[in-house]
């Protein structure tokens, strides 16, 4: 077996193929420890979760403890590859800094304590606030990283035995808009699509989506058919020069938060030329007509002035996509986390209804997740939204979950909108959330304006419990610090960006005394001593698979049926698609292929929101509009930005991911080859800017917004001019001050989704001290390419094990375009 470098080499050898063909097999694996094969004493089945596109792998023990991981070759996501992250990540594991035991805050300091203790407090002060106010005084934040049966329990333990509406995850600002846009389009929730659509399409279309970096297997996927016969067109819209735009035949590179702007351009051309599936709109759309006439005055040259594209690349966008017969799309956090959100992601949906594009091998769309799990917060309903994907302003639903969970359906609060994540924080501040429980997120740094959330965080007057593996920026901050167990320690379910649901299995004994969330949580619910309407303890299950049994139950004809999937099923082999149920029991591997929809107006999970303002449509509107359940053609204008660049802050500031480091750190932070990979924060300027504010590659510079400053080297890249990029990474718990990209990001979000705006504020930027030649530690093999070619590239030092292809022969590289 060859070896290769991953961190140089991220997406590893390349195994061509074409068309219709399968995705040859290529499996990877790392031992670390100083581990080889014959010292393995299990290979443990699981998948991976830094990331949403659910790699499945097997995780190697050796005396007790993770020492490396392998790719499973039989499964339908990565056909045995994995990422650096996957490869390098589980590390994290086994550091020495994981919380082993409780923590409480005596006199101002946190100090360990046992779990009786710690949970008595927290039951107590959950107690003291019902009999006071109510259940409007508690408040549940979670996560896109935990586990399905867990954020089940949540969901039941929180709308189920509280009753309170406070309930949201960090999915908030990681994939509501893909919700909100499925909902809005399609009734209901659900991706459509299947990563199989890669196999087959013959025009590819990322939108805001740098998926060479963030769903580095998939895109090793395309990368194959890239090398392969009849390859793909590919189409990115990104205003920096990712992996992605550098691969495509067509990049077109938007001022931040002009979306719907360019889509709208793009729609005009696509009905001016009518090159529109009217059979299609006919039989199975509501809304050509207002669409039409939305774009009608919207020509390539209007979107060309406002998105900085010019109009003859936006009429070739337009060519493309209108001339594919096997149309594929993503859309990720450059469309969801900017400027009208679900307006300009819903215009995506809107390229796939016009062209009928939807549900056959090749044409599909995905409004991808970005978090491992964020599909079962949706799903279960640990979010805002209503479990198994039911309508909270249908009384129905709600009386129907009632009878699942066996309470009165008045405890289920049905009265207001559910509460966002930032509106959640701004009751804290109020001070009328007076108890707020943190699990599997990291708000002191990842939420927009951090000095604010701090603030909040601090409140003597909010009982803070935070439950996490490390004790983070947020913790730091916490009333009582509950350890959990995660990933490798615990047993469950997690379903990824295609409805491909995995089962990962305990491998290893926890530190400590840390606890799966799945019995915190529930302990939590006997110690409330919570019942059901026949006075059994609820929730009513146990463990994992009784919770997952029970969350079948749930799920019965409903979209995302679970119910012909058993633990047992989903040993040993592939994942498995929902719905899996009776009619399926082989699970589906595309939704919408028949052109119905879950949009009926007795099934939809929404009756939908105004674009543009985000107010709610009444029952009566939605019967009225789609009475049949149609897919809706929702249109929308360009409106620009609250805060867009000029005066003393010219610059767009823009802030995302790389490639070798997962979100806050806690984990990628501790696995020494990708903390090495991209070891401090950077901040992308374009050559022409660089110039001509005199700032050279590696200099150190000063970014600041109205809100806040961060200061950073300078890297000297492809960005669009004009453009500033800040990774959001870097947090505190191992760095100095003031390099959080989000001191600076805006308190502000999507009227529909509700999700925040990390990728469009104003910033300038200054030279704070010249770098010395020394360049800045962003890495080379990604979109913080430097221009200037003497730059070192990025190397591992460690070699992961790379499995050589098995169809094809020979090395190939992927074609130069
Ligand atoms: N390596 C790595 N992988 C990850 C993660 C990670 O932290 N690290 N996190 C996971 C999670 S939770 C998520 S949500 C996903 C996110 O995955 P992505 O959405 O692919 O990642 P981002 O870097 O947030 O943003 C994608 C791109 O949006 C572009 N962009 C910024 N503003 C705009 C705009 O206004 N319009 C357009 N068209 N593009 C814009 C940026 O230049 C950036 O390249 O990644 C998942 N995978
Ligand atoms: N400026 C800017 N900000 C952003 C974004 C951006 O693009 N730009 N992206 C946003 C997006 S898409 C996302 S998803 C968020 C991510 O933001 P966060 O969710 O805050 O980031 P993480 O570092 O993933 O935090 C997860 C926490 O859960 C802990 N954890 C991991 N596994 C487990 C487990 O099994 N149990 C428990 N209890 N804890 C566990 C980890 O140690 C970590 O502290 O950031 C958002 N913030
Ligand atoms: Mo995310």
């Amino acid at each position: 077996m060859p070896s290769k470098d991953r961190i140089a080499e991220p997406w590893g050898t390349r195994t061509p193929y074409g068309p219709g063909e399968e995705w040859p097999t290529r499996v990877d694996t790392y031992l670390g420890d100083g581990s080889s094969p014959d010292q393995v004493d299990a290979w443990v089945q699981s998948a991976s979760i830094l990331h949403s596109n659910g790699d499945a792998l097997d995780i190697a023990v050796r005396e007790g403890r993770i020492v490396g991981v392998r790719g499973r070759a039989e499964d339908r996501v990565n056909r045995g590859r994995l990422d650096p992250k996957d490869l390098f990540g589980w590390q994290a594991n086994n550091s020495r800094e994981r919380l082993t035991r409780p923590l409480v805050r005596e006199n101002g300091e946190l100090v360990e304590t046992d779990w009786d203790t710690a949970m008595e407090r927290v039951v107590r002060r959950s107690k003291e606030l019902l009999d006071e106010q109510g259940a409007s005084a508690i408040g549940f934040y979670t996560s896109g990283q935990l586990f399905l049966e867990e954020y089940y329990t949540l969901a039941a333990v929180g709308h189920g035995a509280i009753g309170t509406n406070h309930m949201d995850g960090n999915t908030r600002l990681c994939t509501a808009t893909a919700a909100a846009a499925l909902k809005e389009s399609f009734g209901c929730d659900g991706q459509p699509g299947s990563y199989a659509d890669i196999d087959h399409a013959d025009v590819l279309a990322l939108y805001g989506h740098n998926m060479a970096e963030t769903q580095t297997v998939l895109w090793a996927r395309v990368l194959d058919r890239l090398a392969g016969p009849e390859p793909p067109r590919v189409l990115c819209v990104d205003p920096r020069a990712t992996p992605v735009a550098r691969a495509a035949d067509l990049h077109l590179a938007p001022l931040p938060g002009t979306n719907v702007a360019l889509m709208n351009g793009i729609l005009h051309e696509l009905i001016r030329r009518d090159m529109v599936d009217h059979e299609y709109v006919e039989s199975h759309t509501v809304g050509y007509e207002e669409l039409a006439r939305q774009v009608r005055d919207h020509p390539p040259e209007t979107a060309a002035e406002i998105c900085g594209v010019p109009a003859a690349r936006i009429r070739e966008a337009a060519e493309m996509l209108g001339s594919a017969e096997r149309l594929f799309s993503t859309v990720l956090q450059g469309f969801y986390q900017s400027h009208q959100a679900t307006a300009a992601a819903v215009q995506v949906n809107n390229v796939h209804l016009l062209r009928g594009m939807l549900g056959r091998p090749g044409a599909g769309l995905l409004q991808m997740n970005g978090q491992p799990t964020a599909e079962n917060t949706r799903e279960c309903g640990a979010d805002g939204d209503l479990t198994a994907f039911r309508n909270w302003n249908n009384d129905e639903h709600i009386t129907d979950l009632a009878a699942v969970w066996n309470i009165d359906h008045m405890r289920i609060p049905h009265y207001t909108p559910p509460t966002h994540a930032m509106q959640i924080f701004r009751y804290a501040e109020k001070g009328s959330i007076r108890f707020l429980w943190i699990s599997g997120t990291n708000p002191a740094v990842s939420l927009p304006e951090l000095a604010r959330i701090r603030s909040v965080l601090e409140k003597e007057s909010l009982f803070l419990v935070v439950q996490d593996l490390f004790l983070t920026e947020t913790a730091e901050l916490a009333d009582v610090v509950l350890p959990a167990a995660t990933w490798g320690e615990k047993t469950g379910t997690f379903t990824n960006s295609d409805r491909t649901v995995h089962l990962s299995e305990k491998a290893v004994e926890p530190p400590g005394e840390a606890r799966p969330d799945l019995d915190i949580f529930l302990d939590y619910a006997r110690r409330m001593d919570f019942r059901d309407k026949d006075g059994n303890p609820f929730p009513q299950w146990h463990d994992p698979e009784s919770a997952f049994e029970a969350w079948k139950r749930a799920t019965e004809g409903r979209p995302c049926d679970y119910t012909g999937i058993t633990y047992d099923r989903l040993r040993g082999g592939s994942g498995i698609q929902w719905p899996c149920n009776e009619d399926r029991p082989e699970g589906t591997e595309r939704l919408y292929g028949d052109g119905r929809f879950w949009a009926a107006p007795d099934v939809c999970e929404s009756y939908g929101r105004d674009l543009v303002t985000g107010a709610p449509m009444e029952e009566v509107e939605y019967r009225a509009m789609n009475p049949e359940g149609k897919a809706i053609l929702r249109a929308a204008e360009y409106l620009p930005p609250h805060e867009e660049p000029g005066g003393d802050y010219p610059f767009a500031l823009t802030t995302g991911r790389t490639l070798y480091q997962f979100h806050t750190r806690t984990k990628t932070g501790r696995a020494p080859q990708l903390n090495e990979a991209a070891p401090e924060v950077w901040v992308e300027v374009s050559g022409s800017d660089a110039e001509e504010l005199g700032i050279g590659e590696g200099d150190l510079v000063e970014v600041a917004s109205p809100r806040g400053v961060v200061h950073a080297r300078a890297r000297i890249c492809g960005i669009r001019p004009g453009v500033l990029f800040l990774p959001f990474h870097y947090g505190y718990w191992d760095g100095g001050h003031d390099r959080a990209a989000n001191e600076m990001t805006v308190n502000d979000w999507d009227p529909v989704s509700k999700q925040p705006l990390f990728k469009t504020a104003a910033a300038r930027i200054r030279l704070l001290e010249a770098g010395g030649g020394t360049p800045a530690p962003a890495p080379t093999t990604t979109a913080s390419r430097p221009l200037d070619a003497r730059v070192p590239r990025t190397r591992g030092g460690v070699r992961a094990e790379a499995g050589e292809h098995i169809a094809g022969g020979g090395e190939w590289e992927s074609r130069s375009r």
